[in-house]
This record gives C-alpha cells, structure tokens and sequence, in this order.
C-alpha cells in the first residue's frame, strides 16, 4: 500500500464548508484520511489507522473491495445513466427483487434514493400519502422518539430527537411528537447485549394517542437499535410491544435501519435479529458499502397496494430523485449483495458479537466510564464529562485514539464504535486496546 505522499497545506482546506464539524478547530488541527484498504485507512503521511467505525457505519464489507469496483467499473462502461421516472434501466429491477428476496416478511417492494436523509424522508411521506389513499388523510402526525438521529432533511429532523440537530431550525413539521428514549443507565448501566429494564417506555406511545387521538397519528419511526445518539440497543420486548400498539391503533411502524440494516446486528435486518416487521424500512449506508451514495425504502405488501389506486394512467407517489436507483449505485449494492452472501458477513458477525460484547466490557472500570453498551458488532462507551465542559472529553479521546491509530466516533462524551464486518479477532484486540489508552489519556 504505498500511501498519497501530498498533505494539502492549511490554506487549502478553507474552501470546504465541512458538515457536522467545527470547521475552524478541525482547520487548525486537520485530521485527513488519503486512503483505505480492508479495515485500515491510511492518512496523507502515511500513517496507519485501523477502522473502528466503518467509515460513518457504512463500510460493512471493508474498504477497497475489488468484486464493487469491478461491477462499478463495468456498468460505467455500458452506461453511465439512465432516469427512473417513466423509464426504467434493468439494474434497478435486479436490484429491487434482490432486496426483496432477502426482505422479511411481507417487505416485498423496494423505493431507491441516495442517502439516509432521503430514505427517512421518503419514508414519511410515504405513510401519509398510504393513510390518505386509504380515506384516512387526518392521520397526518408523526411520532419519533427522543435522542432518534433519522437524519437531515426537515422531516428527519422533525422526528429526530437530538436537540444539536434541531434548535437552528425553527418549527420544523408541525404536528410531530415524540417518544421518550430508552437510556436509562441507572438501571440498566453496562448491560451486555439488550437492557433488561424500560419496556414500559413503549407504553407512552398509548398515552400520545390518548393525548392525539389515533385518527391523528399516521406513523411512528423509530431506530431499532438508536445509532449516533451513542449506541442505545432497545430494552427487551420494547419493539415489539411497539409493534402490537401501532396495530391496535392502526398506525404504520417505520424502522430506520440505516445503520442497524445490512449486517451489524449479525442478521440481515434489525426487524429480523428481533422477529418485529415494520411496516416500512428505511436503509442507506451499507447497502452499497458506502461505495456510491445510495438509501432505500422497503415496504410491505399493503403499503404498495395500498397507493396502486386510481387510473392506472395517474403516477400514484409524486416522489423520487433525478437519481433514485442510479445505475453505478445498483451495480455496486448488487455487488455488495454478493460479497455479504459469498463471505457470510451476517453470519460472521453474529459469530463475533461476543468476543466483541467481552471486548468493550472488558473496558469497564477505566477511569470515568459509566456505561459500555453492545449488540452485534457495535459498542457505545460513556463517559463522565468534564465540569462545564460538556463533549469536550468525548473529544478529547476521539483524538487521542486517532493519534494512537484507531478511528472511532464521538457524540458527547459518549464514544461508539462498529468496526467492518470482516473484522479479525486479533484487530478487535487493538480497537480494544487503543480505545481504552485513549479513554485513560482523555480522564
Ligand atoms: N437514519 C439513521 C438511523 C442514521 O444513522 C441517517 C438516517 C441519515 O443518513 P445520511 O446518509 O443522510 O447521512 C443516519 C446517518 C454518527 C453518524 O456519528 C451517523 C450517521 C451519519 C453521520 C454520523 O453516528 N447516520
């Protein structure tokens, strides 16, 4: 690997209005990736720094894989791009009945975007214009839940829970409300795998409906196992108890998977690690190993059926991107099937999930740690943050680790973690040992 031998100088990163970043901090200080390779990124001066993140929990199958370049490759050749709106390209099909096939339950159609954002988007807009089709056009409320990270467009943020992601913001949606979350560390501190307390926080969706009205609530999103806001697995039972309140009220359930989808809990799907099929689903990420941008919507049987009303002449969503199912990105999350299914990654990753849960508890006890939460290959670690200075230890040992050689995220003072699926034993051990010299380097 002989890696980019050019440092930009500081002058040239002011263009860049970066996103989610303190773009004067990280411009005095840079932190700049060049290159990757398997589980490894490799900066400018070609320092070595092993993914404990999978880039932003998208590079499920690694990085530079040659099987997604080759078909990436290949269809650039033959045609670079084709619309998808009154026209069709057949990579799109393929791709479509490939999800389906290894989609749960009755999820048997699949909506293309480029991103998360859009998938959730589409997704919320896809449950109202179902309950209008259905003569039910008052449900127009929509329920998130505190700390939810559904991403960035208006409705995201509407159902998104994380005050950071809102307060420039304004109004946002009107009508939206939302569930309390499911951190509760003062019972639940350092569970192994699904906490065993906060069910009953599923029950609050009962009281929003007393409060709305059913007729009012057209769909809960919810992610089945909470992402960026620090890794927060559910409490046992509590999406399914989601899941038989939504029906008794005739409410959609959406679950955001994109990060928990395709692989990360050791099952194809949240919905299938826990046997709950929502109504709709949402994925991005590693649906084409981050390799082109792409999201998607998958939705049940009804919810397809539902909105084929009509004239067959009339378009039945008035909904979709310039580049919904783009040919490079269904070459590549074509590509990335065959990996995931070739080098049972899923299944690898179920295997791994406890020497990776013993991993990240083995943590415990370090200074200032007072959570460590895990399910599948991915962990969250919180921290005691430092008087008045909220984040800034969080910070501190995200910089410490990638000074020491290891990439991981930060939210707070809460730092998580969830390394490719191909992930070897012996790299856990050095995620593990690098995360923890840089937890006692930030105390
Ligand atoms: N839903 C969920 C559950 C996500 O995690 C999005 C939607 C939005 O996806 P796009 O592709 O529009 O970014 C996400 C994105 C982090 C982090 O630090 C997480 C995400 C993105 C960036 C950082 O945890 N998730």
């Amino acid at each position: 690997m002989t890696p980019a031998n050019t440092a930009p100088s500081a002058n040239n990163l002011e263009a860049f209005f970066m996103p989610f970043t303190a773009n004067r901090q990280f411009k005095k200080n840079p932190r700049l990736l060049a290159k990757a390779k398997g589980v490894h990124y490799w900066t400018p001066e070609g320092r070595k720094v092993i993914d404990g993140t999978a880039g932003l929990w998208c590079v499920n199958a690694g990085h530079g894989r040659e099987e997604i370049k080759a078909a990436i490759m290949r269809q650039l050749e033959e045609m670079d791009y084709a619309p998808s709106f009154q026209m069709g390209h057949p990579k799109s099909f393929e791709l479509a009945a490939r999800h389906v096939a290894m989609l749960p339950g009755d999820l048997d159609h699949a909506f293309y975007c480029n991103s998360g954002s859009e998938a959730v988007d589409s997704a919320l807009k896809i449950a109202l214009a179902w309950q209008r089709a259905r003569g039910q056009g008052t449900r127009t409320r929509l329920i998130g839940r505190e700390r939810g990270y559904h991403g960035v467009g208006f409705g995201g943020i509407s159902v998104g829970g994380m005050a950071n992601n809102r307060k420039q913001w304004g109004a946002m949606l009107p009508g939206v409300d939302h569930l309390p979350h499911t951190h509760l560390p003062a019972k639940n501190a350092f569970s192994r795998g699904l906490p065993e307390h906060g069910v009953e926080l599923a029950d609050e969706l009962e009281r929003l409906v007393a409060l709305h009205d059913a007729s009012t609530i057209a769909a809960v999103i919810v992610e089945p196992c909470a992402g960026s806001t620090g890794y927060l697995p559910p409490p046992k039972g509590y999406l399914e108890r989601l899941r038989q309140i939504c029906d008794k009220h005739g409410i959609l359930l959406i679950f955001d998977e994109v990060i928990t989808g395709f692989g990360r809990l050791g099952a194809a799907f949240a919905a299938d690690y826990f046997n709950v099929i929502p109504d709709l689903m949402t994925v991005a990420k590693g649906i084409s190993n981050a390799t082109v941008p792409m999201g998607g919507v998958f939705v049940r049987k009804h919810i397809y059926d539902g909105l084929m009303n009509g004239p067959e002449n009339v378009v039945e969503l008035f909904h979709g991107y310039t580049y919904s199912a783009h040919p490079l990105a269904c070459a590549a999350a074509s590509a990335v099937l065959d990996i995931y299914k070739d080098e049972g990654l899923f299944q690898r990753a179920a295997e791994l999930s406890k020497y990776w849960e013993d991993g990240v508890h083995s943590l415990r006890g370090l200074p200032g740690v007072t959570d460590i939460r895990n399910l599948g290959l991915a962990a969250g670690i919180d921290m005691e943050g430092r008087k008045d200075a909220a984040g800034a230890r969080g910070y501190d040992t995200f910089v410490k680790a990638f000074e020491l050689g290891l990439m991981v995220r930060q939210a707070a003072d809460t730092i998580a973690m969830s390394p490719p699926l191909i992930i070897e034993k012996n790299q856990i051990d050095e995620i593990i040992d690098i995360a923890g010299q840089a937890i006692k380097a930030a105390a």
